[in-house]
């Protein structure tokens, strides 16, 4: 899909092509638990916030939001993770597989309004990695780039945090294709149009550079909780 960085906010939803196209009509591919989404609404996480964020509701399995995705394969696959880093690296699949590997329980939320709770990652600290290659102080975003030109950015600070990983696992499977094979982003706090599948490279920058869903009208924030959806300007 080609970047149109000029295009307005609804002019990509209707552009973006059938992968794409389904990020706009949430309600109808989602099933929409109501009674249980009221119970839901009002638990708080350990943290204090509300549990499903505001303007959210919740689903029961993780929907396929589309993508250019890949063939998924690991034969070939390389993580290329570079920029102000000491010590720049390119990994294949069991080089990964070598580091140390966390099981993750989560909520993750999309900007088109689902929330799934308790979604379960198996993967690499963010951490890990960042330890690996030594991030220069200097560092302030990390940019996290697929094939086909979808990227997306966080802060150094956000992806130091204990719950951001890399995942080839998902609900104790292998991670399916759709979902971002061979290897994805999960930061689960932030909007998940943060959270890059199929992903191939790590860059670290001084200067932040805004992805795809960043540079179409949507928050580079992206918090949940602050309703951070769209860039206001
Ligand atoms: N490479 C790539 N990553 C992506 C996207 C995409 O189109 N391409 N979509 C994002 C959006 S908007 C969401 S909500 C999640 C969806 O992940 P899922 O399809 O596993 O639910 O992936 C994010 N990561
Ligand atoms: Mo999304």
């Amino acid at each position: 899909m080609k970047l149109r960085p000029k295009m307005t906010r609804r002019d990509f939803m209707a552009a973006a092509g059938g992968s794409i196209v389904s990020i706009g009509l949430p309600g109808m591919f989602v099933k929409v638990m109501n009674i249980e989404n009221q119970a839901l609404a009002a638990e708080l996480r350990p943290d204090g916030r509300l549990r499903i964020p505001p303007g959210q509701h919740a689903v029961k399995e993780l929907p396929s939001m589309g993508g250019n995705q890949t063939d998924g394969n690991v034969s070939g696959w390389r993580l290329e993770i570079s920029g102000e880093v000491e010590n720049p690296l390119t990994l294949n699949f069991s080089d990964l597989m070598g580091l140390k590997q966390i099981t993750q329980t989560c909520d993750v939320h999309c900007v088109t309004r689902w929330t799934l709770l308790d979604s379960r990652w198996h993967g690499i600290s963010m951490k890990t990695i960042m330890e690996l290659v030594r991030v220069k102080k200097g560092a302030g975003f990390v940019i996290f780039e697929a094939p086909g030109g979808y990227t997306s950015s966080i802060p150094v600070d956000e992806a130091y945090k204990d719950n951001v990983l890399l995942a080839h696992g998902f609900s104790d499977q292998a991670l399916p294709r759709a979902h971002g094979a061979p290897l994805r982003l999960v930061v689960p706090d932030l909007y998940f149009y943060k959270s890059v599948k199929w992903l191939q490279q790590i860059r670290f920058s001084i200067m932040d550079e805004p992805g795809y869903y960043e540079s179409h009208g949507y928050s580079n924030t992206a918090d949940p909780w602050k309703e951070e959806r769209f860039d206001e300007n």
